[in-house]
């Protein structure tokens, strides 16, 4: 007991030097001076956690940092494991929760002792879920080895592969999906738009809708919205007619856009989407002639594509709704003209 109380009195005032050094932290209330001068419940649990956490003070990021094992054989018995979700693939998931500020330095004590106990179970990667609440912990996370996944309005993702097999931690979200739409009415006009902003402000340039499609939505889905959005047209889904691919556009991710043929129902249009300033129906030829279609490769072969659609010459891909065996509902697109004999073999089977 002698010894105990003596080591705590040595301990309080240097654990007091090394937190006024670090005064970016200090604004957590449980980092108060107060606090930290606690002297009744120092029991040899809470000795082994004040000396982890003074020995993770200064230490630069190492490559595991954080893990020094001599750490954690005093650790892992005595500190509280952070709850975690194991995943499919070998790995867990931490869900930082709760609406109370956590204390860094005990989070940091909590983590590297949560590792060195997945790490003896032989568990892979381990992800952090961090929502923007707990924000002052980022840096903690960072220095104990992980690295940013991805990031959504209210949470942060980290990651770290705790093994020393080679990482196969899945990239972040690599693509982005686009919609162009192709409209025609009955007098072979093309619904066309300019645009506020982009690159096709103030040029006078008429294009298709275009847009982006959200998460969770069908690609078929998305040209028919964006088309209500721009225009007030209401449409249904033909065909997707070509896609495209390219590299490094928005935030240097790749981009997918599909040119999709709608059928108009309605015709009637009421521009009210600010990105839009004009809309209408333009002769399909007097579109494809403009200079910006003509002297574009991707973009003249897309308008003979249409134009070869619309005599009849051109097939594209039409959709099908299909069911997963866990019973998600998904598209396949498929070529259109066979598709309706496949559609009808398989009709026959069932
Ligand atoms: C996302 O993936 C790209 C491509 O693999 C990579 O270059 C980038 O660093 C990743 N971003 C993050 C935050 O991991
Ligand atoms: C700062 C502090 O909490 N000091 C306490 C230490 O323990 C004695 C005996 O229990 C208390 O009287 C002090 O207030």
């Amino acid at each position: 007991m002698v010894a105990v109380l003596v080591l705590v009195l040595w301990l309080v005032p240097i654990n007091f030097a090394a937190l006024s050094s670090s005064s970016s932290s200090s604004s957590s209330p449980s980092l108060s001076p107060s606090s930290i001068n606690r002297n009744v419940s120092f029991t040899p649990t809470h000795l082994h956690a004040q000396r982890n956490l003074l020995g993770s003070q200064p230490q630069p990021p190492l490559p595991n940092a954080g893990l020094a094992q001599e750490k954690h054989k005093m650790g892992e018995s005595n500190i509280e494991m952070l709850q975690a979700e194991e995943d499919k693939h070998g790995g867990v998931v931490v869900d930082v929760e709760g609406e109370h500020p956590i204390d860094p330095l005990h989070f940091s004590s909590q983590l590297q002792a949560s590792i060195s106990n997945w790490r003896q179970e032989g568990k892979k990667g381990v992800w952090i879920k961090l929502p923007i609440q707990h924000s002052n912990l980022v840096d903690t996370v960072v220095k104990a080895g992980f690295r940013y996944h991805h990031a959504e309005p209210d949470h942060l993702m980290l990651v770290c592969w705790i093994p020393h097999s080679p990482d196969t931690i899945p990239p972040n979200a690599s693509h982005r999906l686009g919609i162009g739409a192709f409209l025609i009415n009955n007098n072979k006009e093309l619904l066309v738009v300019q645009e506020t902003g982009g690159r096709f402000k103030d040029t006078g340039i008429w294009k298709m809708p275009t847009g982006t499609v959200n998460e969770g939505e069908d690609i078929c889905a998305a040209a028919i919205r964006e088309v209500k959005e721009e225009t007030g047209i209401e449409s249904e889904f033909v065909e997707i007619l070509a896609f495209r691919q390219s590299h490094k556009s928005f935030f240097q991710k790749s981009d997918m856009f599909f040119v999709s043929m709608l059928r108009p129902l309605s015709f009637d249009i009421q521009s009210q989407a600010s990105e839009i300033v004009a809309a209408k129906w333009m002769p399909i030829e007097e579109y494809a002639a403009q200079p910006f279609v003509q002297e574009n490769d991707l973009f003249r072969f897309i308008a003979e594509i249409c134009l070869s659609k619309l005599d009849g010459k051109y097939t594209g891909f039409s959709n099908l709704l299909t069911t997963t065996s866990s019973g998600k509902k998904t598209y396949l697109y498929l070529n259109g003209r066979d598709a309706n004999n496949l559609v009808a073999s398989k009709s026959q089977q069932d």
